[in-house]
């Protein structure tokens, strides 16, 4: 997959292929990035970026020629007919099911917006898509397209080893995790739960399910409704709550 970014600090967003995962996808050749500053393509001295809004008001507008300019070289890296997806406030929220649909894609352009916003033409005539991590504010839209393309790598084919491939397909079935636990066995005398010192592996699937989804419906209601339970579950559900006590 090609990926190119459009972003006043690209630097930035260059460090998410510098490391772990997405460093080796694309040491690997399964992820290409591409970095295009507006800045760049700026043509007056100054070679400004951004502007006042007109109508007034605070903060300023991200400029429509620089970043436009910047698009048209980012599209011309990528093979034809990949989207131009905005990273902004007022876009779908990204989840996994939009990361499963991009990783599909052979390449895709992401727009990283700075200042109070950017002018809605530049939206209008090249935006395809917009997309937002939820209702936080940001600075800009570099760590939301960093995000973005850490979800979407993981997912290229060939980039997650079977297992953690494996893993990847069962996690994200619409629970939290189970607790996870390593060396020492006992710290302070907070000891790791017996069932999973027993070697019953039987036991131990039926634990962390329980815990998965008991953690799931104290902490994320929303995720269990979302789900059908079988019912298996329910009782597994039935068994954490009563265990746990009143909450
Ligand atoms: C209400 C006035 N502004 C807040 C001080 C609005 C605003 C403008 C620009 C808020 C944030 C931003 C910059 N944010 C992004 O570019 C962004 C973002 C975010 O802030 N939260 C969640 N996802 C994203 S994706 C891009």
């Amino acid at each position: 997959m090609q990926i190119a970014v459009v972003s006043l600090f690209p630097e930035m967003v260059g460090q998410v292929a510098e490391f772990g995962v997405v460093g080796r996808a694309r040491e690997r050749k399964l992820l290409a990035m591409h970095l295009e500053n507006p800045r760049d393509y700026a043509n007056d001295v100054h070679r400004t970026v951004d502007d006042r809004p007109y109508g007034g008001g605070p903060g300023m507008v991200m400029k429509y020629e620089p970043a436009a300019a910047a698009i048209a070289a980012a599209r011309a890296e990528l093979p034809a007919g990949c989207p131009v997806i905005c990273l902004t406030p007022q876009g779908e929220v990204f989840d996994q099911a939009v990361a499963r649909r991009l990783a599909g894609l052979p390449g895709m352009v992401l727009l990283a917006g700075r200042y109070e916003g950017i002018d809605e033409r530049l939206i209008s005539r090249e935006v395809d898509e917009e997309l937002s991590l939820g209702d936080f504010v940001l600075s800009g839209g570099e760590i939301a397209a960093m995000a973005v393309i850490d979800a979407v790598a993981r997912l290229l084919p060939g980039v997650l080893g079977d297992d953690e491939s494996a893993q990847q397909d069962s996690f994200m079935h619409g629970l939290l995790d189970h607790p996870h636990y390593t060396r020492p066995e006992s710290i302070d005398g907070d000891r790791v739960p017996a069932v999973l010192l027993s070697g019953d592996h039987a036991r131990i699937a039926r634990w962390r399910r329980k815990q998965a989804l008991g953690r799931s419906y104290l902490r994320r209601p929303d995720l269990v409704r979302k789900l059908s339970l079988s019912n298996d579950d329910r009782k597994l559900l039935e068994e954490f709550l009563k265990e746990q006590g009143p909450v």
